[in-house]
C-alpha cells in the first residue's frame, strides 16, 4: 500500500541522490577499511532510515511494507554493507517487539531504535542450530523476577554495535522443539555478555557479525516479549516472514545496480570493432538479467502489498526471497562475465558485488529452507 505517492517519491528521490552522491563514491573506502564512515551513518540517522519500519507514534517513518521495499531496493543500489547497518534495526532486531511486544515494551524500546540512537540485533542462530532453528540450546531459566541466560549465538549481524538483542532462548529445557522457546529483549550491556572477534567473511566488508556469548546473564522477567513464555519461536518466524520480503527487496536493488553497471560497460567496451553490447550473446545475458530482475520486483511488490492487506504471507515471502536471491546470484555471475577479465579485477567493483550478494541465498533462511516452507504450506493448504 502506498499512502501518499508524492511523499514516497520525495523520499525515493532523496535516497536515490544519497546513493549516487554519498554511498557509491564511498564503496571502495568501506571495502578497504571494513567500516562505514561515521558521517554516512549520521546522515542515515538524519534521513530517518533507521526508523523506516517503526510506526510514526514511536518516532519512525512508519512505512508500509510496499513503501519499505521500494525504499530498500533504492538504497541497495550501493554496496549491501550500507543497508546492513540499518538492516537489523529496521528488520529482524526490532520487529519482534513491534509484532508481539507489550505496549510498555514498544514505548520503552522503539523510539530510540527509530532514531538510530540504539541498534538492535536478532540473536537466533547458534553453533549447532542454523536452519533447524527450533533446536536452539541457549537457556533462560526463571529465577524469581528475572531469568538467567546461558549459551552462544553465532554470526549475529551488527552484534558488535548493538544496544539490544531480540534473543530466542529455551525457557523450558524439557520441551525439545519450538514450544520451549521464549523471545526476550536483552540489553547488550548486561553483565555476562561477551563478544567474539569480527567474523572474517567472503564479502560484505563494512557489515559486521560475531559470536555473542551469554554467561549467567540476568534478564528481567519484564523483558519477555509479549509477556508470554513458549511462543518465542513463533515470534521469530513472524519476524522472518517480514524479513524475507525485506531481503528480497535488497536483492532487487543489488541486481538492478549490477545490471546497470554491466550495461554501461557493454556499451563502452569495444571488441571486434564494435561495442560488445552489439553482440547477440551479450544481449542474451542482458535480456535474461532484465527479465528476471523485473519478475523479482513484481513478486516482491506483490508480497509486500499482500502483507499490507493483512494476508498471511509466509509462502509469498519465501517465494520472493528464494527467487530474488537466486536471480541476484545469476545477474552477478552474468555481470562478471560481461565485464570479462575486468570483472575479475577488484578495481571495477563487480567482483565485490559478486561476493557480497552470495550471502543473500543463505541468510534469513537458505534457498532450501524457503523451498521447504513453500512446499509445506502448499501441502498443508491442500490437506485442509
Ligand atoms: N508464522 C507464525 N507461526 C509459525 C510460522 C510463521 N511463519 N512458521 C511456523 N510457525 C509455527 C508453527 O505453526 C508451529 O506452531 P504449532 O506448534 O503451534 O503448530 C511452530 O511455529 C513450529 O513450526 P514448525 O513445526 O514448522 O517448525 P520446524 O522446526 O519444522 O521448522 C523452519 C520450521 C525450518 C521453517 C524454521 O526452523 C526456519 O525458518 N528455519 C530457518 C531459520 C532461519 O531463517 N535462520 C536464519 C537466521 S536469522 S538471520
Amino acid at each position: 500500500m502506498i499512502r501518499d505517492p508524492d511523499t514516497l517519491n520525495a523520499l525515493l528521490d532523496t535516497v536515490s541522490r544519497f546513493v549516487r552522491e554519498r554511498l557509491v563514491p564511498a564503496e571502495n573506502v568501506v571495502a578497504e577499511t571494513d567500516e562505514i564512515p561515521q558521517d554516512i551513518v549520521d546522515d542515515m540517522k538524519t534521513m530517518g532510515l533507521f526508523g523506516i519500519s517503526i510506526p510514526e507514534e514511536y518516532g519512525g517513518l512508519g512505512l508500509t511494507m510496499e513503501e519499505e521495499v521500494l525504499v530498500v531496493a533504492e538504497l541497495c543500489k550501493a554496496s549491501p554493507a550500507f543497508r546492513s547497518i540499518i538492516g537489523t534495526t529496521v528488520g529482524i532486531g526490532s520487529q519482534g517487539i513491534l509484532i508481539d511486544g507489550t505496549p510498555e515494551q514498544k514505548a520503552a524500546y522503539l523510539p530510540r531504535l527509530a532514531t538510530g540512537e540504539q541498534i538492535a540485533s536478532f540473536a537466533l542462530t547458534e553453533p549447532e542450530s542454523g536452519s533447524d532453528a527450533a533446536s536452539l540450546r541457549t537457556t533462560a531459566i526463571r529465577d524469581g523476577d528475572h531469568y538467567v541466560v546461558n549459551g552462544t549465538k553465532r554470526y549475529i549481524t551488527n552484534a558488535p554495535h548493538a544496544s539490544l538483542f531480540t534473543l530466542m532462548a529455551r525457557t523450558d529445557p524439557s520441551v525439545r522443539g519450538a514450544g520451549g522457546i521464549t523471545a526476550f529483549v536483552v540489553d547488550a550491556k548486561s553483565p555476562g555478555i561477551g563478544f567474539g572477534k569480527y567474523d572474517r567473511k567472503m564479502g560484505q566488508r563494512g557489515a559486521h557479525t560475531c559470536d555473542v556469548i551469554f554467561e549467567n546473564v540476568k534478564v528481567p522477567a519484564a523483558n519477555v516479549i509479549g509477556g508470554r513464555e513458549g511462543v518465542g519461536f513463533k515470534t521469530a518466524m513472524k519476524v522472518l516472514d517480514k524479513g524475507r520480503i525485506h531481503v528480497a527487496a535488497v536483492c532487487i536493488g543489488a541486481a538492478e545496480r549490477m545490471l546497470a553497471d554491466a550495461l554501461k560497460y557493454a556499451m563502452e567496451r569495444r571488441q571486434f570493432g564494435q561495442p560488445i553490447a552489439e553482440f547477440q550473446l551479450v544481449q542474451a545475458m542482458l535480456a535474461d538479467s532484465k527479465a528476471e530482475t523485473y519478475a523479482a520486483r513484481c513478486m516482491v511488490v506483490d508480497a509486500a502489498r499482500r502483507r499490507d492487506a493483512g494476508e498471511n504471507v509466509s509462502t509469498e515471502a519465501s517465494c520472493a526471497k528464494m527467487f530474488a536471491s537466486e536471480i541476484c546470484g545469476r545477474v552477478a555471475d552474468r555481470a562478471v562475465q560481461i565485464f570479462g577479465g575486468a570483472g575479475y579485477m577488484s578495481e571495477y567493483g563487480i567482483e565485490r558485488f559478486y561476493r557480497d550478494v552470495r550471502l543473500f541465498r543463505i541468510y534469513e533462511g537458505t534457498t532450501q529452507i524457503q523451498q521447504l516452507v513453500i512446499a509445506r504450506n502448499m501441502i498443508r493448504a491442500a490437506s485442509a
